[in-house]
């Protein structure tokens, strides 16, 4: 029955033309990859390495390689909790900055063939690339240009260190749909910052993994979203103008990587990273402060309901294994996403051909709403600078909202009111706009997003 009014409510959409013009794409344009990368949304990070036996945040690189001895190490479970989860894939610390590797690295003396882990013989990325396969899950890597272990850290010669060792991981264990290099950067052993050869290092990462998205705080794919609190901007371009920046401190001011800018030259969308927990490593003293589903519901507003992704760390515990608080709260955040999401009020897809300048919905009968979806085919460009949302009840207007950028995905949610159609009119844009999707919904009143 419900799924009969639904189809209902769908087919008594109408949609009216107000100016239509044919749509041209505006640059600047995603890659392929960028493309890709922009359909996962929702994916967990897993920080793991020596840090979560010292219960350090940042090893010094001199912990021995025995601190690490995951009692039950089972990255199955990690999978089947990230597909519980509804996530799409696993991003890995496979090197951190004490420079540990969680792999039986070729260019390194402190790895998992070095501890007393399954006699030395054990391998994290190959049991994750493995469950990822059997669970069907994209795999990532987190790989810390920054390395307080290695003794070639702060020469020339890490830079060589670092392309051997990324080259060693795509190619065992790749392909990843994402590589990180963290920005954060300090001092070698010899009192010298190391200089990174960056140019080398993406054009090596273009060559043996062209379609892997590179992640820094200013791309080249994706950037940093400003802050570790999962939350982009409101308004959130998916431009970035690099010039004259760096990646660490040297980076554009965070509010400006937050939003994005308006006129930048190049795609580089954000990406928005937090823990689950205050810490990135596990800490059993932190397992009362693990964040409720409510909250990272919130979160997801925040991020994919902004334009961006949500890139949620998940720290497995001394066992190896994802704690049973952490893995109540992603089963949780799931169901709050699947009642939310999975019955619309209201939905439907455009056609990409003609540009509008305001789409009126017509639901059909008076229906209670109290959130919004929208979607600009971002394979077009971004274009949408400023829209309003009116809520009509008999040709009344009852509920006005204003927003900025809309990009690949839009939710905005307000007080529950009573509507019989919506309307959007597009205020200004940087090119005749297109939006792809439109879908209404009736939450819980308690997961409106708060400020
Ligand atoms: C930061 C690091 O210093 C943290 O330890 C963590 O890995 C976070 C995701 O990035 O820059």
């Amino acid at each position: 029955m419900k799924r009969l009014i639904f189809l209902l409510t769908v087919c008594a959409f109408t949609f009216s033309i107000t100016v239509a013009q044919n749509v041209r794409p505006v640059k600047p344009l995603p890659t392929e990859r960028q493309l890709e990368w922009s359909k996962m949304e929702f994916y967990l990070f897993v920080h793991f390495g020596p840090n979560t036996f010292t219960d350090l945040e940042w090893g010094k690189g001199t912990e021995h390689e025995e601190v690490f001895n995951p009692s039950n190490l089972d990255c199955r479970q990690w999978c089947r909790i990230a597909k519980a989860a509804g996530a799409k894939g696993i991003i890995i610390t496979a090197k951190h900055h004490d420079g540990f590797c969680l792999w039986p690295s070729k260019y390194s003396k402190h790895t998992v063939a070095q501890s007393k882990w399954k006699n030395g013989k054990g391998d994290v990325l190959q049991e994750l690339r493995d469950a990822c396969n059997e669970y069907g899950l994209k795999m990532g890597v987190y790989l810390s240009p920054w390395d307080r272990n290695h003794p070639a850290y702060g020469t020339d010669l890490y830079n060589d260190v670092f392309v051997n060792m990324m080259k060693e991981i795509v190619e065992k264990y790749g392909p990843f749909f994402e590589f990180w290099w963290d920005g954060a950067n300090g001092e070698g052993p010899n009192g010298k910052k190391q200089v990174y050869d960056f140019p080398r290092f993406e054009k090596l990462m273009r060559t043996i993994a062209p379609n892997t998205v590179v992640f820094s705080d200013i791309g080249p794919d994706i950037r940093w979203v400003g802050n570790e609190n999962g939350i982009a901007g409101k308004t959130n371009w998916d431009f970035l103008d690099t010039a004259g920046f760096t990646r660490g401190a040297g980076g554009p001011p965070q509010e400006v990587l937050n939003s994005g800018n308006e006129n930048g030259k190049n795609w580089i969308p954000a990406e928005c990273d937090v823990s689950i927990r205050p810490g990135w490593f596990y800490h059993q003293q932190e397992d009362s402060l693990v964040k409720s589903p409510e909250k990272l519901f919130q979160l997801y507003l925040k991020s994919v309901g902004r334009g961006s992704s949500f890139l949620l760390n998940v720290p497995p515990d001394r066992t190896g294994q994802i704690n049973e608080h952490d893995s109540t709260a992603l089963v949780g955040f799931k169901k709050l996403r699947d009642e939310s999401f999975s019955t619309p009020v209201a939905e439907k897809d455009f056609s990409l051909s003609m540009a509008q300048r305001s789409y009126t919905a017509n639901i059909g009968s008076v229906q209670m709403i109290n959130c919004v979806l929208l979607r600009e085919p971002i394979q077009l460009g971004q274009r949408v600078k400023s829209f309003s949302v009116e809520l009509l009840n008999k040709g009344k207007v009852v509920y006005e909202m204003e927003g900025t950028t809309i990009g690949n995905k839009r939710i905005l949610t307000f007080p529950k009111t009573e509507a019989d159609g919506v309307r959007i009119i597009i205020k200004s844009a940087r090119a005749p706009a297109v939006l792809s999707k439109f879908a209404a919904y009736l939450i819980d009143e308690k997961l409106l997003e708060k400020d």
